[in-house]
Order: C-alpha cells, then structure tokens, then sequence
C-alpha cells in the first residue's frame, strides 16, 4: 500500500482520537504542527500512528531516495578543555595518557592515504585544545584544499569557532568569514546536545550555548554555506526540551534555508559521567527520528548515524521518516565506540551500504556533501555479485 493510502486509511479510523486525528489532517494537507502538538506527540502517539506520519512526509518529500556518502574522519585530539558529563571521549583529566593529538602532518597524511580513492567529504570534529587555534586550522584547511581541491571540508562546530574566535579575538562574523575562505565547505551538526539552558547548564555547561551555536550557524547560512545539526536525546533531558530545540531548529531554518539535514544522536552510556543512566529503547529512537521529521516540516533531510544505533534500527529508521544513513566512515572515528555502540570499528563498503538500503526496499543514492547525486545504485551490479553467476549457467546435459 502506498504511503498516501495508508494514511487516508490511518484517517478513516474511528477509534482515532481528536488530537492525534487533528495532527494527522495537517500533515496530510502539509501543515506545520505546534509545540504543543509536538509534546502532544511525545506524550501519547504510538509507534504506529507516528510511523504512517513521518513515512508519508518522508515519501512526498524523497520517494524512496536512500542517501549515503563516501566520506572518512580526521579527529585531530581526544583531549578537550571542556567536561560535558555525556562525554566518553575526552580523556583531558584522568587518563591523559589515553589521549592522541595529531600535528598538521599527521593529519595531511590522514588525508594523503585517500588519494586515489573515491571519497568526496572529509569531517574534522573533535576535543578543542588551546594549539589547535585560527592560524592552526586556517592552514590544515588550506593545505588539504590544495592537495585535493575536490574534496569537501565538513569541518568544526560551534563549540570550536566560539573557543578558538573568542582567543583570537576575532568576531564571530569576522571568523566565519575567514574560515570560509580557508576552505571549509560545510559545518557538521555536532555540538548543539540540548539548547534548552536548565538542561545544557547540567551536561554541557561551559562549552558555547544554544544561542551561540544557532548565531555561528546563522552567519555561515548568510555567506552562503550549508551546515547540518544535531540534537542529543536520551538522557536528563523531557520532551518539551526536545520540542524545544527542534523549535529553534525551524525558526532558524525559516530564516536562512541553511540546513540540509538533521541528525538525531542518541545517548550512549559507556565510560561517561552519565553512565547511571539507562540509554532509551529502539522503539523511542524510532519515535524520534518520526517526529523529528514530522516536526521539522522545512528540513529536506533526515539523517540516521548507523554507527551510533547499529545497521539494522538505520534500516528501520528508514521507515520511519529518515532518508539518509550517513557514510563509509572507514572506521575514522572513536566518539562512538568509546561511547559503547555496538559499531567498534565503524566502516562499511560501497556495497554493504548499497545493500543495507536496497534490502529494505529504498533506492540507493550516492550523494555528495550538498546532496547532488553521484550515482544511482538501484541496478547496480557490484563485480563480487557478477562473479556469482548463480545456477543458471550449469551446464545443460542433453539426453
Ligand atoms: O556533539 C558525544 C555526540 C556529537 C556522545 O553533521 C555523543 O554529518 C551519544 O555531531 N552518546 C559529535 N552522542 C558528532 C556529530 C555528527 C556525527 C555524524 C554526522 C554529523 C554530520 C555530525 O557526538 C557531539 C555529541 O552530541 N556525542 N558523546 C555519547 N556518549
Ligand atoms: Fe569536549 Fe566535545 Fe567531549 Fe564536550 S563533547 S568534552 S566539547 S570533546
């Protein structure tokens, strides 16, 4: 059944109350829902009901397109200055001796190992550490954009500019500027956590605040640059909280149309100052992902991080609203499986990736960084397949 049938059936179901039917109208004319409604959804809407919703926005805005990029990581430090509790990866305070911190070199050859290789994004997040500073990165991005000027810089966070802008005194206007023109494409979503101040003051007080993280991004849209964002469920926060940040998320959307997708990042609790708590179900990350969706009606993407919630809930998640599951990685990155995902060495192949989306009945899309398609995988044959040629070619026996 199509996903417009389902939900006119969804529609014609008279045990349906008023609210949910109500939400369940707007969407269907494509209208925006409330806070209220948001919470509302949180509260009280079934995995069902919430699926059929974000399924519906999902196919309207994408059809079946399943985004994926070849991209790899560079995390210069796992050293950080600041303390968020959530944090399994910064190893500043008790276990030093744990901690990597790259020189310039090390990180070019990071990036000198790809060439040849069909990659098209680097993302460079991780601790922020007083060398790391404007000249430091300035330079790091002007030498990988020289070696391989193709390739798309997706780099920093909020957390960074505000912290290396503020030591060189620098505006954030005046910083942004230069570190557009240093080569950085695009900004990743990290370090927007939660923005509601009661709930950020307790997991990630001293890093930059939700204001400050949605102005940065303000002033990237405004010269012209795209960036992604995040949001950190499943720990101290409620769900007005979340209705919150996805709040400010729209309104920054409707004024710049900067955004290309957004990542929700679900609590992991190994090795962090919160690993008291309980990490939520499949079911809440699948409830999440649906109103996420439902409730950013201005985002053209939904992006499920496979290594943080594993291959097979990014399969589901598509299904329930997202339409992009993230790339390669080629086990780049550690803030993860230091995290406690399942995902230890984080990488999968073209064709893993290609087969993930097409055994869930999507269509596989490569994508560079700004979702321009780079090729189409519905009927792709990978050579590994051509080489199995099945039991058609046994020989025939004549009698
Ligand atoms: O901001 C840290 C999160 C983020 C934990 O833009 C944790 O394409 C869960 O933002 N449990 C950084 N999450 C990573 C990030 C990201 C990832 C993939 C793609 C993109 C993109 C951005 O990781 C941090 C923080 O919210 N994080 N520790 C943890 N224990
Ligand atoms: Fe540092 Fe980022 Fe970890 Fe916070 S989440 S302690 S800013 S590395």
């Amino acid at each position: 059944m199509s996903s417009t049938a389902t939900l006119e059936t969804l529609l014609r179901d008279p045990s349906l109350n008023k609210p949910l039917r109500d939400i369940a109208e707007k969407v269907a004319q494509q209208q925006r829902i409330t806070p209220e409604e948001g919470v509302m959804l949180f509260e009280e809407a079934e995995l069902a009901y919430l699926g059929i919703l974000a399924n519906y926005i999902r196919e309207q805005k994408q059809g079946d397109n399943t985004y994926f990029n070849r991209n790899f990581h560079i995390e210069p430090t796992n050293l950080c200055v600041y303390t968020c509790k959530f944090c399994s990866y910064s190893r500043l305070i008790k276990q030093r001796h744990e901690g990597w911190e790259y020189t310039m070199e090390d990180m070019l050859d990071i990036v000198y190992k790809y060439d040849g290789e069909p990659v098209t994004e680097v993302h460079i997040v991780g601790g922020v550490l007083p060398q790391y500073d404007v000249p430091f990165y300035v330079e790091l991005f002007k030498k990988i954009k020289a070696h391989r000027p193709e390739l798309h810089i997706k780099a920093l966070t909020p957390v960074e500019y505000h912290y290396i802008f503020k030591k060189a005194k620098l505006s954030y206007e005046e910083g942004m500027k230069i570190i557009a023109e240093s080569g950085v494409d695009s900004l990743p979503g990290g370090g927007a956590e939660i923005f509601h101040p009661e709930i950020r003051e307790k997991i990630a007080g001293d890093k930059c605040t939700g204001e400050q993280w949605l102005r940065l991004h303000e002033i990237w849209h405004q010269l012209g640059r795209r960036s992604n964002a995040t949001m950190l469920y499943g720990h101290i926060e409620n769900y007005s909280h979340r209705i919150h940040h996805l709040e400010e998320l729209r309104k920054l959307q409707d004024k710049t149309g900067g955004f290309q997708t957004f990542i929700p990042l679900k609590f992991r609790n190994k090795d962090n100052e919160m690993s008291h708590l309980e990490e939520v179900s499949t079911i809440e990350d699948l409830r999440n992902y649906a109103i996420s969706r439902i409730y950013l009606d201005n985002f053209g993407h939904i992006k499920a991080y496979w290594p943080m919630i594993s291959r097979s809930v990014a399969q589901m998640a598509l299904s329930f609203g997202v339409d992009d599951i993230d790339g390669t990685i080629d086990d780049t990155t550690k803030i993860y499986s230091m995290a406690g995902s399942e995902e230890q060495n984080p990488a999968m192949s073209t064709r893993d990736l290609v087969n993930l989306i097409r055994s869930v009945g999507r269509r596989p899309l490569e994508r560079d960084t700004l979702y321009n398609v780079i090729q189409d995988y519905t009927d792709f044959a990978f050579e590994e397949d051509k080489q199995f040629r099945g039991y058609l070619d046994l020989p025939v026996v004549n009698q």
